[in-house]
């Protein structure tokens, strides 16, 4: 007879039948049992300088594989992830976090542990507000079902789960003949049937339906059932910034990023003047929709998400969000005629002006532009790297990664990690300003350490930009590194010193043809010097005010 796993055996089973193959993170003593587990298992071990580093390549990882996970030691490691989980609960990425603790006969009349804060559960409850599930394994009796509970609520919404494991449990025999539940949840076939009519009935009567897809359609898996709406429909199509790339971003019906004043005016006019706008996962956040300069009118709109579905001003409840796009993509919507849309502007090949022009953050966005392939994954920072990110040709879709919601600066570098683990054929194209690269940048020693390759463009203005442009001083300025040497100290990679175009033609072009390791540019931009996604920002808030 099979004898059951131990809880800790179980775990990993779990993790891997989800299609997890790494776990991101820094082993103490309270988790060394599970570690030793985890070397022994299918799972890779990917060590991390830092937990918060460990913490965004899980996001990412999840991000592009559907689940990510990151185990780390009890408080001083988990309290250091606690701002990537904030990440993944704010944008939605499902990422299972381990943490090791002390285990259950410790705890008998409450000793001062080390790492302890104030209770032996103070760590759990911060994770109860950054998580949508969360356990604490601590009774073997029911511990496969609360492993198969949290898994079931990362994957049904998208977000963070918390699972603490005592050290005294990890070994532990769980129940035997556990079978795990699978999830199928159902939408309320009359409900859904009421929001399909009338949805049809708005869309059909339209003169100029569009529609909006954000990052739900991503996580969601949705992209290529939207892509077969939009064709079948001729309905045209714009993203927003947070759901970047989830469709192509040449394809002839897309109309760009849609941002409010942020975005270009001709994708604004077109989206604000729809008669219906078809919001399909979209996130109403500030930046998404332009610092709320966007101008989408509840009347004249459909609003799909995971959470709520509403048309006009009537709510929908209990349809899940798969099944409203299956409907749609089934229902009778006529093929519309071809409409002429705002066309992004061309790519044109880069032609350096004079060998020792100057560099400005506009004509490197428009270098980059040149470098994607079909296997780039754009991994963007906080800063001017995603806003003028915002304006580049990502060529297929799900590949521009940022925390263009929650963000929080430091996130590029790990993330990069991560995205080329999850998708091994990807090569990732760091965008990242120098504040945010000094945060943890040291993550290059990873990427180091497992034979990634990314090419990471520091945006070197020295200091904090985009701060400056709102209120400068001395707080905005950083330490001045000299980034390009860092490959000399790791023993690794590849640096270049980048100031006029041509420098930048030229790294750019060896950093193509360099697959072995990282190439890392560092960029010498003015300090005042911002993309036009910024400038655009900037004069048309100018004018609002
Ligand atoms: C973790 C974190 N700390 C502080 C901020 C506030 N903040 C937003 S943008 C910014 C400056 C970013 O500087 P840099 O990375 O050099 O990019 P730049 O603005 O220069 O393009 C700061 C400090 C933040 N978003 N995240
Ligand atoms: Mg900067």
């Amino acid at each position: 007879m099979k004898t059951s796993p131990s809880i800790g055996e179980y775990l990993i089973q779990r993790l891997y039948s989800h299609g997890v193959r790494h776990v991101f993170g820094i082993p103490g003593d309270y988790v060394l049992g599970f570690y030793d587990l985890l070397s022994k298992s299918k799972l890779r071990i990917v060590n991390t300088c830092d937990e918060q580093g460990a913490g965004f390549a899980a996001d990412a990882y999840a991000r592009v594989r559907g689940l990510g996970a990151v185990c780390v030691t009890y408080c001083v490691g988990g309290l250091k992830v606690a701002n990537t989980t904030a990440e993944a609960f704010a944008e939605k990425s499902p990422v299972v976090i381990i943490s090791g603790a002390p285990g259950m006969k410790e705890r008998e009349k409450n000793p001062l542990l080390h790492h302890k804060v104030r209770e032996f559960d103070t760590q759990k409850k911060v994770f109860d507000q950054l998580t949508i599930a969360s356990t604490v394994l601590s009774d073997p009796q029911t511990a496969f079902q609360e492993i198969d509970r949290v898994l079931h609520a990362a994957l049904r919404y998208k977000r963070p789960v918390y699972v603490e494991l005592p050290r005294d449990q990890v070994f532990v025999k769980g129940i035997p003949h556990h079978q795990a539940a699978e999830l199928h949840e159902r939408s309320n076939p009359g409900t859904l049937r009421a929001a399909l009519a009338e949805a049809v009935q708005m869309i059909e009567r339209a003169r100029k339906p569009v529609i909006l897809a954000d990052v739900e359609v991503h996580r969601f898996g949705l992209q290529d059932q939207v892509l077969a709406l939009v064709e079948k429909t001729r309905i045209p199509v714009a993203a927003t910034v947070l759901g970047k790339s989830v469709i192509g971003e040449q394809h002839p019906l897309y109309l760009g990023i849609y941002e409010g004043a942020m975005g270009r005016e001709a994708v604004r006019q077109y989206v604000e003047s729809s008669d219906c706008v078809i919001l399909l996962g979209a996130f109403m956040t500030d930046i998404n929709l332009g610092i709320y300069t966007a101008r989408l009118d509840p009347s004249r709109s459909i609003y799909a998400t995971s959470e709520k579905l509403s048309i006009r001003y009537h709510n929908y409840e209990d349809v899940r969000f798969k099944d409203f796009i299956r409907g749609l993509l089934g229902a009778k919507l006529r093929r519309r005629g071809r409409t002429r849309i705002p066309q992004p502007t061309p790519i044109l090949p880069f032609q350096v002006r004079k060998s020792d022009t100057r560099l400005t953050v506009k004509r490197l966005f428009e270098r980059v532009n040149g470098f994607l392939s079909t296997n780039t994954v754009v991994v963007a920072d906080v800063g001017d790297a995603l806003f003028g990110a915002t304006d580049l040709f990502i060529r297929q879709r799900t590949e521009f990664l940022a925390p263009a919601y929650y963000t929080s600066m430091g996130f590029a570098v790990p993330a990069s990690v991560g995205a080329q683990l999850a998708n091994p054929k990807l090569r990732p194209l760091v965008l990242v300003g120098d504040g945010a690269f000094q945060m943890t940048g040291m993550e290059l020693a990873t990427i180091a350490r497992y034979q990634l390759n990314p090419v990471v463009i520091v945006l070197n203005n020295s200091g904090y930009g985009t701060e400056r442009h709102m209120q400068d001083g001395p707080y905005n300025d950083v330490w001045p590194w000299q980034y390009w040497r860092l490959p000399e100290i790791l023993g690794a990679g590849r640096g270049f010193l980048v100031q006029t175009e041509q420098e930048l033609d030229r790294a750019l072009g060896q950093a193509q043809d360099y697959t072995k390791g990282f190439c890392l540019l560092d960029v010498r931009l003015g300090p005042l010097d911002r993309s036009p996604a910024l400038d655009r920002l900037a004069s048309r808030l100018a004018k609002q005010i």
